[in-house]
């Protein structure tokens, strides 16, 4: 076995992929990324023994964000990016070392690489079957996994000047706490719950720092058909970057299209001035290198999700940032003040021809919590009369697999008064069904990004409210969730931390959970894989009760 990585719902086999990613990932970049993560881990105990409060560390909380967000699933495969990173890692640990002079420190605090063969070697030895109990091991990753996802949400919020050092402090300690062998089962099974607590903390964060910068999404047909100018294609889920993309677009000649996770854009006022912001372009993550060709132009990835481009031609096109990273990609870094020169590739773009146009016609969101709560009156009395008998939270991620075509069907077979409340990039299942409308509301109502599930949260929240309810299980919701990656592993834990129960999770249940983890997850919770659509929908439609 020359790797070990199980984080994504891809893993081989359910159990995981051990000589090479099914996401791409070659073992030697799944080795680093695993001591990378290590070499975080002995920071964090530094920072625990030593008392050291966020508000002292500065910028080395941004970097432990970045550090983290390099590792989620397809965000980042250039072993080089990696070892710059691991080596920045180290120098600043063993500052902090000297700094706060404590001895007797895990080896994660102290061990020494020299080059890229050692570190592969080293990361060999402290990834995930580093842990021997099976059940220690399924906590410390889904802990793990959680605060990968907690990063990218802050590392976005950071990037537009909002930060919390409760959560970071939050994040040192849960790191440290992975190699604590002091620990119990019980103590880590609180400390995934309290994951789940500071998750919905940082997704606050960023839903202040999206809706204070760009206002609140409102309701958007956003075209996806193409125009006749060279154009860029942005992807990822980073607003800033898309911001000074725009910016530096200007009257330039060159369009900008939104692809995958970046379709949200679409929907916040401060974007919709820009005339050249055309539209999005294509589908989810795992259809791009067949909507790369024809969109012809240069794309620009802020984030995950990279499919490894087989052909010269589209790498050469593709440009990645921030935690982003593809080996034989132009990367864009930033400069002291977080900005970034893009005329690389608009001079790309001038070059090149218009997209070729895949779809036409719009499709419909910008449903996030304060458009949805404009609407409430609305909404309410639709539950009331009874024209809504239901609404299905189907948030998360898609995937390549076959098996997701669950999804699609169970959008397309739900009973005409159901409404379907989504997020993340898991919409393109359903989004372009002509699933209609119940009195004016659409039947899918896209709240925005994976980013944005904690729009979901606060219209729960604010339904419970205005039905008088005790408890967020008694309205006529269900949970059917699908996941991919650790973002949605975030999102999970904080619907959990916020008291939501029996949540169906898909395609399959995540690799990593133990099956002691799992039932644990089973009892407390509720949570159950998804079956069979006729009978989930039956199961689904006869639970519980409505307002
Ligand atoms: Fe496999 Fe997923 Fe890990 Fe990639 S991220 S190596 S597909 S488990
Ligand atoms: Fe999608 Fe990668 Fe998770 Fe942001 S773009 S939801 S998978």
């Amino acid at each position: 076995m020359s790797m070990f990585c199980y984080q994504c719902q891809e893993a081989a086999k359910n159990v995981g992929c051990t000589v090479r990613g099914v996401c791409g990932k070659t073992s030697t970049v799944a080795n680093l990324q695993d001591l990378l993560i290590y070499t975080l881990k002995g920071i964090s105990e530094i920072v625990v023994k030593g008392d050291l409060s966020a508000s002292e560390l500065g910028d080395v909380n941004n970097k432990m964000l970045n550090g983290l967000f390099i590792t989620i699933t397809n965000a980042n495969f250039d072993e080089d990016s990696i070892v710059k990173e691991i080596d920045k890692m180290i120098e600043i640990r063993d500052e902090l070392r000297k700094k706060v002079g404590v001895s007797e420190l895990h080896d994660s605090a102290t061990f020494k690489v020299n080059g890229k063969e050692d570190m592969v070697k080293k990361g060999e030895n402290v990834g995930v079957l580093n842990t021997e109990n099976e059940d220690v091991r399924s906590l410390r990753e889904l802990i793990t996994y959680g605060l990968k996802g907690m990063a990218a949400y802050t590392d976005h919020a950071v990037n537009l000047g909002k930060s919390d050092d409760e959560i970071c402090e939050f994040m040192y300690k849960a790191l440290q706490a992975t190699l604590d062998d002091s620990l119990s089962a019980d103590e880590l099974v609180a400390l995934t719950m309290e994951t789940g607590n500071f998750g919905v903390k940082a997704m606050a964060l960023l839903d202040e720092a999206n809706t204070s910068t760009y206002g609140n999404p409102e309701i958007t047909e956003v075209n996806i058909g193409t125009r006749n100018n060279p154009a860029i294609l942005v992807s990822g889920h980073d607003l800033k970057d898309f911001e000074q993309l725009l910016e530096q677009t200007k009257d330039s000649g060159v369009d900008i299209y939104t692809h995958s996770e970046m379709l949200p854009a679409n929907y916040y006022p401060a974007f919709k001035k820009y005339d050249h912001f055309v539209g999005n372009y294509g589908n989810s993550w795992w259809k791009q290198l067949t909507e790369f060709e024809s969109f012809n132009g240069p794309i620009l990835f802020t984030t995950n999700c990279i499919v490894p481009p087989r052909k010269e031609e589209i790498r050469n096109r593709i440009f990645t940032t921030g935690a982003s990273g593809y080996p034989g990609c132009t990367h864009i870094e930033s400069d002291e003040n977080g900005k970034k020169d893009f005329s690389e590739i608009i001079e790309m773009a001038k070059k090149l021809d218009p997209p070729t146009e895949i779809e036409t016609g719009s499709i419909v969101g910008g449903f996030a919590h304060n458009q949805v709560m404009e609407l409430a009156d609305k909404v309410v009395d639709a539950v009331k009369s009874g024209a809504i008998k239901r609404f299905f939270v189907m948030a998360g991620c898609d995937g390549r697999m076959k098996s997701r075509d669950y999804y699609t069907e169970f959008a397309d077979k739900l009973p005409k008064d159901t409404v379907i409340l989504t997020a993340g990039c898991a919409k393109y299942r359903y989004n372009k069904l002509p699933l209609g409308d119940i009195g004016g509301i659409p039947r899918v109502l896209d709240a925005g990004q994976c980013n944005d599930s904690y729009s979901l949260a606060v219209i729960a929240m604010k339904l419970k409210e205005v039905f008088e309810l005790e408890d967020i299980n008694e309205l006529p919701i269900s949970y059917n969730i699908a996941w991919y990656e650790q973002k949605a592993v975030i999102v999970l834990l904080a619907l959990l931390a916020l008291g939501v129960k029996d949540i169906h999770l898909g395609p399959t249940l995540p690799a990593f959970l133990s099956p002691n983890v799992a039932n644990v997850l089973v009892e407390k919770f509720g949570i159950a894989p998804n079956g069979e659509v006729e009978s989930d929908i039956e199961m689904f439609m006869s639970e519980g009760q409505t307002a």
